[in-house]
């Protein structure tokens, strides 16, 4: 298939967006072939059977959100309205609310209703031309729910055109009945991701260290096992407060610390100096009307990579829209609209290990998304409004 008349932000290194005024992209299947401008297609590819005008369109990478808890039961809108009232996550969290209450609720859904459930926000997510999509488990601190929330995560792969990557996180809360967190981590939350593993239902080990959830001790010892599982991991990271977790993150290699509201220019550079992406999650600084903003200057003065994404999930980032999470990056946190493209293409590929996607280059796999816009800052700058024309999947249409 050869995709001509296009305007293509490759988001190759070089250049503003990588951008190909007037291009051209072959794809060979799954596969890019060949992309570049309109005057230079291979005479191979011209003049074949499967030519498609763009009409000057814009074509991205495939949009990939790499962080969300988007598999879970039930929602916590009442919390919402408490919050609002003035009552503060934390309060509401050691009350039993939050994520104890989004358990409970997961708990009690069998697979096929997490499934059901959690489709219509994937969709809405496919609809913005998003190609890759990271799930989290951690609202089943059991063995037996945690599981099931990951066979969701990869039921939902196989019933919609997108990829799904799955992190376990089970090290996300301690669960109501248990007998503290050290107990939970040992009991419950190693033996889960043992036996998650051996079903082949993890692509890499989550954790949130937080003063409510796991201290940084705590969080090591689930690192430490993942890595002996073999497993890359990723920390839910000074979200909240800073504990350390950023650097402890970078010095298990990890390939993201995640939130880092309250990370140092200290942990910029371990970070950099570890090639963790900061993954960047303005939905939940946003609805817990935080203040305290990421330390985005000192990611950039380091060189860190910054992922953009959703954090969906039902108590601080209710979010289905990878686009409005762009806008937030800029408007909250002065992210330039080509930070933001980064952020949720090549960025965040690399925040979930895959170097196969993210770009528009030979060899990629075949995931665009193509737009009724002109500029690709136009996807940053609109709030609340959808350009996607269509998406390519695996190079399907
Ligand atoms: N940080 C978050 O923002 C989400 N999880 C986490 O570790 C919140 C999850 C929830 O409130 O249900
Ligand atoms: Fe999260």
């Amino acid at each position: 298939m050869l995709l001509t008349n296009a305007k293509i932000a490759t988001m190759q290194a070089e250049g503003p967006y990588g951008l190909i005024p007037d291009g051209a992209i072959a794809l060979d299947g799954e596969r890019i072939a060949w992309v570049g401008p309109a005057q230079s297609v291979p005479q191979a590819w011209r003049g074949g059977g499967a030519a498609h005008d763009l009409g000057g369109r814009l074509v991205t990478p495939g949009l990939i959100d790499c962080h969300t808890h988007i598999v879970h039961g039930g929602n916590r809108a009442r919390e919402f309205e408490l919050r609002l009232q003035g009552a503060s996550y934390a309060e509401i969290s050691r009350a039993g609310g939050g994520i104890a209450a989004t358990v409970a609720q997961t708990r009690a859904a069998h697979l096929e209703a997490l499934v059901q459930s959690a489709l219509p926000r994937v969709d809405a997510l496919i609809a913005e031309g998003v190609t890759t999509l990271e799930v989290k488990s951690g609202y089943g601190l059991d063995i037996e729910t945690e599981a099931r929330m990951l066979r969701a995560a990869r039921a939902i792969g196989h019933a919609r055109a997108v990829t799904l990557r799955t992190s376990f996180l089970g090290a996300h809360a301690v669960p109501p009945e248990a007998d503290g967190p050290d107990t939970y981590i040992d009991e419950v939350c190693l033996p889960a991701l043992t036996a998650a593993h051996a079903e082949g239902l993890v692509d890499a080990v989550d954790g949130f260290c937080e003063g409510i959830a796991f201290t940084p001790d705590q969080i090591e010892r689930v690192f430490t096992h993942a890595r002996a599982l073999g497993l890359p991991v990723k920390l839910h990271a000074e979200q909240l407060s800073h504990l350390g977790g950023a650097q402890l993150a970078a010095r298990f290699g990890a390939l993201s610390a995640d939130h880092l509201e309250y990370a140092t220019e200290a942990d910029a550079r371990a970070m950099a100096a570890a090639g963790s992406v900061a993954v960047i999650l303005p939905g939940a600084f946003y609805t817990l009307r935080e203040t305290q903003a990421p330390p985005i200057a000192a990611f950039r003065a380091h060189g860190v990579p910054m992922a953009l994404a959703t954090d969906c999930n039902p108590g601080s980032s209710p979010m289905t829209s990878l686009l409005l999470a762009m806008n937030m990056g800029a408007t909250l946190f002065r992210l330039t609209p080509e930070e933001c493209l980064a952020g949720v293409t090549r960025h965040a590929a690399r925040a979930l290990g895959l170097a196969d996607r993210g770009v528009i280059a030979e060899g990629a796999r075949s995931d665009l998304a193509i737009w009724d816009a002109e500029h690709p800052a136009e996807l940053t700058y609109r709030i609340g409004f959808n350009p996607l024309w269509k998406r390519v999947f695996g190079g399907e249409l």
